[in-house]
């Protein structure tokens, strides 16, 4: 594997879950693989889970970390080439890049869509900088179109939780004050694209994902009829994608909020969160706070989905 943007990547699924299973129950058994290798994780937006889980995974298998947060102490940062850098930028990321390429053997980015250009979002032209200029293996922290170690946690979790061989999974849009990217449902609807489970995508009129990523999503407008028999709830606000309402907020419906009363359509369903969530908007506390709840199973497979992940990059170092 030279970089890892897309859980495509993982190739087989099964296999990937074996390989994850094996990390979670021997999480120190590789760490001659990450010996003296440095892991260099750069964000360009916050991050909670991402930042740790990430650190823990390379820490486990032995590797040094060090960590970069671009808008905290770093130089400011031109990514336009050909601009006459005459503003508040000090530096170039086509310098930054190489350099910081010269201090590690494996780079993670992170770095959201900015709404300001569907196509320069949907180009991932940030990600695809620091995979052509670094010289070294580049895995996204989620990027502007996915967050691929999310969903292949997100795909541990069902896989640990699933009581059928073909669940029903169910991922709504729920509202948020703020416009959220693309990129973690995008990413959850190409991997459950990769299985044969029951795959539903519940979204309001305006917030239809682009087609690419539902693939053969059946995709509703209809909540409660998508949570009809549902064994997995997925939450997620997203910005609209379609046309001139790309990156705006067009709607905060409140009936979209997954409340108990929701979760009663189910089959007395999971409930699953990538987190940050904003309570009441998205989800109402007893819902979050129930059994069915996997929000924190799902962020402590984090670290599973990014160990697998970098083992499998050192393999090919
Ligand atoms: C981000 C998003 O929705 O993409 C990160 C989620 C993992 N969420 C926020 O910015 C609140
Ligand atoms: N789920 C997730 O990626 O969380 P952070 O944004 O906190 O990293």
């Amino acid at each position: 594997m030279k970089s890892f943007t897309s859980v495509k990547q993982l190739g087989d699924l099964q296999k990937a879950f074996e390989a994850a299973k094996y990390v979670k129950e021997h999480p120190f058994a590789d760490q001659a693989l990450g010996k003296n290798k440095t892991l260099l994780l750069v964000f360009f937006n916050n991050s909670l889970r991402t930042r740790l889980s990430t650190q823990k995974a390379g820490l486990n298998l032995g590797m040094n970390v060090i960590v970069l947060d671009v808008n905290q102490g770093a130089w400011k940062l031109e990514t336009e080439r050909g601009v006459i850098m005459d503003g508040d930028k000090s530096e170039h990321l086509l310098e930054a890049i190489p350099v910081m390429g010269c201090y590690s053997d494996l780079i993670g980015v992170r770095s959201f869509a900015r709404f300001e250009s569907k196509e320069d979002d949907y180009n991932e032209v940030i990600l695809n900088q620091f995979i052509k200029y670094s010289g070294k293996p580049v895995f996204s922290m989620e990027a502007a179109t996915r967050h691929p170690l999310q969903t292949f946690a997100d795909m541990i979790t069902i896989e640990e939780h699933k009581k059928k061989a073909r669940p029903k999974v169910v991922m709504t849009w729920a509202p948020h004050p703020k416009a959220l990217p693309q990129a973690v449902p995008n990413s959850f609807a190409e991997g459950l694209n990769m299985t044969d489970y029951e795959f539903v995508i519940a979204n309001p009129e305006g917030y239809d994902l682009a087609p690419e990523f539902v693939g053969n999503a059946k995709v509703t407008h209809d909540q409660d009829e998508a949570l009809e028999g549902a064994d997995f709830v997925y939450a997620k606000n997203w910005a609209a994608y379609e046309g001139e309402n790309y990156g705006k907020v067009i709607n905060k419906d409140m009936g979209w909020t997954v409340t108990k009363e929701k979760m009663a359509l189910t089959d007395h369903a999971f409930f699953m969160h990538c987190l940050p969530v904003r309570r009441n908007m998205i989800v109402s506390d007893d819902v979050i706070e129930s059994p069915q709840s996997l929000v924190i199973p799902e962020a402590a497979n984090r670290v599973v989905s990014a160990q697998t992940v970098l083992k499998m990059l050192l393999q090919s170092l």
